[in-house]
């Protein structure tokens, strides 16, 4: 029945707005006209608006606002970014099946994505708070064809990506917080976690995985990072489509993607700058045996980030932990 009814979807969906023909559908799914209409009725209880008109047959006019393979697709304007969508309604983490479908050959572009996650994994196995129909949780396989130092390129890359989106379809103004947090008044809205399956000089695949808080209420997050958490509605107090701005995510990352392989880096660097958080500001670099003070002037083609010391060295610095409010410790974050 589901599968049918997949099937249907899929027939009328590909028809881009044109009518499709009882008979034509009939003969497709081998099942009588009449199984077809009381299909139809199924499809207008699930929210989808179809239109049927006698000899002309029917065509879909709106699909329903729900996050599902065929509506993220439909009305989706990408070359090939998101043409095979895994999706569910509740998973673990949307990276592991998305490992597990690039060990089975996934292609290019293949998006997994969930309204729910029960193990949501940010870096260094931190937790990542994913609420069910709340977030955007989704996880790309890319087969970039290039050397494995370059994939925190792509890091960089997809940072600039949501924060693009972001600022085009909010009046919010997102920052970018090295390597990967994007901000929204100082407090998390979206992160990045990029794995890689990589041999020697040659990658396999990547797996992105970009979570961002869309419609949560500071209630919904995890009493330990309430504070530091916030959502597009926390924000701006609007309910935002999850399904249209995941369109927009993919729209807006295949054009980066596109042009960041022809045209390489400087773009990236330019643009993740333009929302660096405390660019130019100083800041406190802590590793484990000491700590020091110095200028923060921007990324590294290697994703690392650039600093200028007290004694006018630059420095690249690649991990540790950075305090980035200089005076105001109580607001230290990682
Ligand atoms: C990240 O890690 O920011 C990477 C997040 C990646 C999430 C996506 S969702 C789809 C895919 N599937 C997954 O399982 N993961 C990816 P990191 O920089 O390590 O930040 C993690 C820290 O952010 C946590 O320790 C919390 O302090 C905080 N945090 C957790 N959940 C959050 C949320 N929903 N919003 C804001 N902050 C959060």
């Amino acid at each position: 029945m589901e599968s049918t009814r997949n099937r249907l979807i899929e027939l009328l969906e590909t028809s881009d707005k044109q009518f499709v023909s009882g008979q034509f559908l009939s003969e497709k799914l081998k099942i009588s006209r009449s199984a077809i209409w009381k299909h139809m009725k199924e499809l207008e209880k699930d929210g989808y608006h179809v239109e049927g008109v006698s000899r002309k047959g029917y065509r879909i006019v709106k699909f329903p606002d729900k996050v599902s393979e065929n509506t993220i697709q439909w009305g989706l304007r990408t070359g090939w970014l998101g043409k095979k969508i895994i999706h569910k309604t509740s998973t673990t983490t949307t990276q592991q099946i998305a490992h597990q479908a690039a060990q089975e050959n996934a292609e290019h572009g293949t998006i997994v994505i969930a309204d729910e996650q029960t193990k949501g994994k940010g870096r260094m196995n931190r937790q990542w708070d994913s609420t069910k129909g709340k977030g955007i949780w989704m996880s790309i396989i890319l087969r970039p064809n290039f050397l494995p130092v370059m994939a925190p390129q792509l890091t960089l890359l997809s940072a600039t990506v949501l924060a693009d989106v972001i600022a085009e379809h909010t009046a919010l103004t997102p920052k970018i917080k090295w390597p990967n947090d994007i901000l929204i008044s100082d407090q998390k809205t979206a992160g990045i976690l990029t794995e890689m399956q990589a041999e020697q000089d040659q990658i396999q695949y990547v797996v992105i995985g970009l979570g961002i808080n869309v419609n949560q209420i500071t209630e919904d997050f995890d009493k330990e990072i309430q504070d530091k958490a916030t959502s597009l509605h926390i924000q701006t107090g609007h309910q935002w489509n999850i399904k249209d701005f995941i369109q927009h995510v993919l729209q807006s990352f295949e054009n980066s993607y596109d042009s960041f392989m022809q045209n390489g880096f400087p773009d990236v660097k330019y643009k993740w700058e333009s929302y660096g958080y405390r660019i130019g500001e100083q800041i406190k670099i802590k590793t484990l045996h000491k700590e020091w003070k110095a200028k923060f002037l921007g990324i590294a083609e290697d994703g690392a980030l650039l600093t200028k010391t007290e004694n006018d060295e630059i420095k690249k610095i690649y991990s540790g932990e950075i305090e980035w409010f200089m005076g105001r410790e109580s607001e230290n974050a990682k």
